[in-house]
């Protein structure tokens, strides 16, 4: 009774349990109201549109040239809108299920952390420190130059003593394995803000920042999830090797290696190197991980696509090593630079050029300035202030 009570009171509190579908426009200004959103265009109508739906990346590389020194410029062609959810229920009949332990083992991480963070300050050594920041920069860049622009989007290739690279700082993140992340990636690519979305920003704040992992998926999440094309996932064997030989990986990437380096290499003591290096380092790359799903949804402007929620946020930026630029990245989710800026202000975007100079990285796709200034034109927020829209942003079917 007890458990019941405090469970409602908790969920309430921390989570809008409300799952029912709201529209991509719900919280659009009046004058944004005008348009004719691009999600209410009947799915199976074609038109000038590029498309979120990860599926829909490999017919794009047939239609992409390989310019090995050069990144691909890709043009926009006709193609299918991606389906949307339509989960429009009146009343939610889904039971939200907390997951107490994870609740637990985040709620510990996070006081763990305060305490690396009063340690940085009075006792750890700055090798340490620097140590910290530099896992934190290495293990975001396994997350946002590995899983994100390599395996959930494809948005480059990359030889394989490359992809062992990334796996492995990945894995100092211990944010899933590749395939899990990836997986729930392109289901929130696909689904955004709907009850399929994983951490569906519609659900507030605290749930698109961690309350997804301390709850049980909604069942659409599972279902829709089941339906995306994998198989190229699957087929690669550092995906696989890392898929099942997860646990033991993590513990050692993590947790095991990131204490042990400052004790044995510059006489560190163990309770600086854990609440330092580890956990500390570990509770800060995931929130700003975590900050491109909550914040990067929430606050920011729309240059590129007013119809969807994700936006541009540059202190987002900053903290993810380069993935804040998110109503860009949501419009063209197959550039490799996830940003119209290139390297500005986007380390991983460095990093990816760095490798394909070293010969490791090839095939970088990005997008023509013709079609992302078209893009902003026909359906940024700026050129829908400046012009009065009669006829929904879709009317024009021909860009550049
Ligand atoms: C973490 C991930 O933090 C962070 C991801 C962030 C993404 C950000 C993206 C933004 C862009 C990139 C920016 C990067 C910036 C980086 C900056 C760095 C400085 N489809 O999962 P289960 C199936 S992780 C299809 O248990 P529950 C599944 O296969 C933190 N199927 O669901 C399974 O089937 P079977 C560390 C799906 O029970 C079944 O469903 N990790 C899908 O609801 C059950 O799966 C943790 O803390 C799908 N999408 O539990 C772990 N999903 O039985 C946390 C699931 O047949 N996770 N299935 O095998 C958990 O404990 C649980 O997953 C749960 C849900 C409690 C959250
Ligand atoms: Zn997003
Ligand atoms: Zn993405």
């Amino acid at each position: 009774m007890c458990h019941r009570v405090g469970r409602d009171l908790l969920s309430n509190l921390i989570f809008d349990t409300n799952f029912s579908q709201v529209t991509h426009r719900s919280n659009l200004s009046i004058s944004d109201k005008k348009m004719a959103p691009l999600s209410s265009v009947n799915p199976t109508q074609t038109v000038t549109q590029t498309t979120d739906d990860p599926t829909m990346e490999s017919s794009m590389d047939s239609i992409l040239q390989s310019v090995p020194d050069e990144c691909d410029k890709v043009e926009e062609k006709e193609v299918i809108l991606p389906e949307k959810t339509t989960t429009e229920s009146p009343k939610d009949e889904h039971n939200m299920q907390i997951v107490w332990r994870n609740v637990i083992l985040f709620a510990y991480l996070h006081i763990a952390s305060l305490y690396g963070v009063y340690l940085m300050f009075t006792s750890a050594m700055w090798q340490t420190n620097l140590f910290a920041v530099f896992l934190y920069l290495m293990s975001g860049i396994g997350v946002t130059a590995g899983a994100h622009r390599l395996w959930s989007h494809r948005s480059y290739k990359a030889r394989l003593p490359l992809r062992i690279f990334l796996a492995f700082i990945f894995t100092v993140a211990f944010e899933n394995d590749i395939f899990e992340w990836a997986r729930d990636h392109r289901v929130h690519h696909k689904y955004s803000e709907t009850d399929a979305d994983p951490h569906n920003a519609k659900r507030g704040f605290f749930f698109a920042h961690i309350g997804w992992l301390l709850c049980r998926k909604h069942p659409e999440v599972i279902k829709k999830g089941k339906a995306i094309d994998l198989s190229d996932l699957m087929a690669d064997p550092v995906v696989r090797f890392h898929r099942k030989h997860y646990v033991p990986l993590v513990v050692l990437s993590c947790f095991v290696l990131p204490t042990l380096v400052p004790m044995y290499l510059w006489g560190e003591t163990f309770m600086n190197s854990l609440f330092v290096a580890t956990l500390f380092r570990f509770c800060f790359t995931l929130n700003q991980t975590w900050l491109v799903n909550s914040a990067a949804h929430m606050w920011g402007n729309r240059p590129y696509d007013i119809n969807i929620n994700p936006r541009e946020n540059t202190w987002v930026a900053l903290g993810a090593v380069g993935e804040g630029f998110h109503n860009y990245h949501h419009t063209f989710p197959y550039d490799y630079a996830t940003s119209e800026y290139g390297i500005k202000l986007n380390l991983t975007t460095t990093f990816i050029d760095v490798m394909a100079w070293l010969g490791l990285a090839y095939d970088r796709k990005t997008v023509s300035k013709g079609m992302i200034t078209a893009r902003k034109l026909r359906t940024g927020e700026d050129s829908v202030r400046a012009q009065p829209v009669t006829n929904g942003v879709g009317s024009s079917t021909k860009e550049d």
